[in-house]
């Protein structure tokens, strides 16, 4: 039986519609991208994550809507045949979701402090998240491509936004984090993953991703001080 039609809604140039876009192709699951202005809602994304609002959202035929894009990978992973995108060891499994999460909380928070605050603040969140790149750095296999291995597994998808979006919020910012001398293979790493030949079918082009983050540079501040002033 094939399966039903799968439909994600996402949008252009983001890190976490990336993922799922990623996942789903190398799963080699054929999908509808439902591209949404997330200035004016669509009654759809408003239905199917009444939650957060937010993108990516999968839907599988008439199933319940999937959110959260590390959850979309491990759905994906779990409902396709395919390559697997999990490490198939309990541990390395357990593993692999736990730098996910370091991933989406400690190192994130740390790297949109340190690329869109000054001062003490800045200069201790770049201190942070570099320490925070030398940890995930420590997760790739040596003598391996990529941190699942010789194939890129869920680990590599959920740290995509280092491999790609880091130099363009670099860019929009002029705050450098990632660095070929102090993190080499944490950037070849960045390299393998970028010139996959499956990513690159869904990974957005890099200019055009700058031209239309760029406009949102006082949001992302204001968003990093109300970060600064909670912690
Ligand atoms: N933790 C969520 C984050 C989702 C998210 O922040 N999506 C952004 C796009 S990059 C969004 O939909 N933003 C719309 C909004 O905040 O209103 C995930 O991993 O899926």
């Amino acid at each position: 039986m094939s399966d039903p039609a799968v439909k994600l809604i996402g949008c252009f140039g983001s890190p976490v519609v990336h993922r799922a876009e990623v996942a789903l192709r190398l799963k080699g699951v054929p999908y509808e991208l439902i591209t949404e202005d997330l200035n004016n809602k669509s009654e759809l994304l408003l239905k199917h994550n009444p939650v957060h609002q937010k993108v990516p959202v999968l839907l599988h035929g008439d199933r319940p809507a999937i959110c959260e894009s590390l959850v979309i990978v491990e759905y994906v992973n779990e409902a396709f045949d395919g390559p697997t995108l999990m490490p198939s060891d309990p541990l390395a499994h357990a593993t692999a979701r736990f730098w996910a999460s370091f991933m989406d909380n400690e190192c994130g928070e740390s790297m949109w402090v340190a690329l869109w605050t000054d001062g003490k603040a800045q200069a201790a969140a770049a201190r942070e998240t570099k320490a925070n790149l030398t940890l995930i750095e420590g997760q790739l296999p040596k003598g391996k491509r990529f941190f699942g291995g010789d194939a890129i597994n869920y680990l590599d998808i959920a740290l995509s936004w280092i491999a790609h979006w880091m130099g363009v919020f670099e860019e929009i910012s002029g705050v450098r984090l990632l660095t070929k001398e102090e993190h080499p293979a944490l950037c070849r790493w960045a390299c393998e993953y970028t010139a996959d030949e499956t990513v690159r079918q869904c990974i957005p082009d890099r200019d055009r991703v700058v031209a239309a983050l760029t406009p949102r540079k006082e949001l992302y501040i204001s968003i990093a001080k109300a970060m600064v002033a909670h912690e």
